[in-house]
């Protein structure tokens, strides 16, 4: 299978993780993708993911999955090692939603910000912007770290008390906010700490 992708950007770090903590790296081709160059919005990329976005997994009988939350729970599906998307339905469900939240709350929070209130990747790339709006997703993001700043006060991950893909999305997130300079409030010293130990996994440090 392939994974087209671009390697320094925040979504592609995230199915990078994965693999790694699967043990999987070495199982799939990367494809680079010029994003800077426009290559995800040529149509022969679009007739692979028409959401123009990487990364992009493709299987060998050419189905193709976007998104790195699909990517991953089909990853998850078919190496071994731990679970990243949870196995009982409850558990399942509990990261499914501490997911959502990173997500929207904290990665789409900054990349909003990031494209939107910034030079983002630049005028012939970003070609609509709404600042306003962009500047209220930086508030939503820092909202989001003192929102899991809690969370890590009570338990060792974002999902309970082992690492899966809600930790994945939440570290790309502060990845992506260091580079979009969002910065992280005062005395969020649990989330710190989290983010210092998820940076010293072998799947990130390795
Ligand atoms: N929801 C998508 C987001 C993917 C995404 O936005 N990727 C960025 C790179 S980090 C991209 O392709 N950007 C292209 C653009 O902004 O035109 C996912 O989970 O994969």
């Amino acid at each position: 299978m392939k994974i087209y992708e671009t390697t320094g950007f925040p979504n592609p770090l995230r199915v990078r993780i994965a693999l790694a903590e699967k043990g999987a790296t070495n199982k799939v081709i990367f494809v680079p993708v010029d994003v800077m160059g426009g290559e995800h919005r040529t149509s022969a990329f679009k007739a692979k993911n028409p959401d123009a976005t990487v990364p992009l997994l493709e299987l060998d009988d050419g189905t193709c999955i976007a998104h790195c939350n699909a990517i991953t729970e089909y990853l998850d599906g078919i190496f071994d090692g731990p679970s990243l998307t949870g196995t009982s339905p409850k558990e399942r469900a509990v990261i499914a939603m501490m997911n959502i939240r990173a997500e929207s709350g904290l990665m789409n929070a900054v990349g909003a910000y990031f494209h939107h209130a910034t030079q983002g990747l630049g005028p012939d790339l970003e070609t609509w912007q709404c600042p306003d709006w962009g500047s209220k997703q930086k508030e939503v993001a820092q909202l989001t770290m003192i929102y899991l700043d809690g969370v890590l006060t009570e338990s060792d991950f974002v999902a309970g008390n082992r690492f899966t893909v809600a930790d994945i999305t939440a570290y790309a997130g502060l990845v992506f906010a260091e580079f979009a300079k969002v910065e992280i409030p005062e005395n969020l010293r649990a989330l710190k700490a989290w983010r210092d130990r998820v940076a010293a996994r072998p799947s990130i440090n390795g």
